[in-house]
């Protein structure tokens, strides 16, 4: 078993996909450890994403993630962090294939409907910038 951290952005929750996205999170065998539901602030999202701090989309996207409520999960599977990726799609949703939730429910490459880590290291680091060690179950 492993972890990984997921969110569900400002434009899937305005959209009103969040249910529809949890639910699909327990189709596809995660066991939920963690979930909250948030407002962002610019400085958090800019904390949380800063390892794309030198790229170009940086301060438009920490000014979209803090834009509007988020809801944010810890997740548990076999393979988590690989197959909550699959399960995503690309980051554009024009070149994420059929039936991927960013296929389904994306607005854009920046509102790209939900998150997940890329790595088990990074899923660490995400789980525990949202979720205090007793808040996971
Ligand atoms: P990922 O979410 O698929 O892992 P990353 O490259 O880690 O994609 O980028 C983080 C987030 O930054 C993306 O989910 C998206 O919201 C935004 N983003 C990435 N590339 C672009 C871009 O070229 N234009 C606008 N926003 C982008
Ligand atoms: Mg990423």
């Amino acid at each position: 078993m492993s972890r990984t951290f997921i969110m569900i952005k400002p434009d899937a929750v305005k959209n009103k996909h969040v249910g529809d996205i949890l639910a699909r999170i327990e189709k596809e065998g995660f066991r939920i450890l963690g979930l909250k539901f948030l407002r962002l602030t610019e400085l958090d999202a800019k904390q949380f994403y800063k390892v794309h701090s030198a790229r170009p989309f940086y301060n438009d996207l920490c000014k979209y993630m803090s834009s509007g409520n988020i809801v944010a999960a810890a997740l548990e599977r076999e393979n988590a962090f690989q197959h909550w990726r699959d399960v995503i799609g690309a980051t554009d949703p024009r070149e994420a294939k059929p039936g991927t939730i960013r296929a389904l429910y994306a607005e854009s490459k920046e509102a790209n409907s939900v998150h997940g880590s890329d790595s088990d290291e990074n899923a660490d680091f995400e789980i525990s910038f949202f979720f205090k060690g007793n808040e996971l179950f």
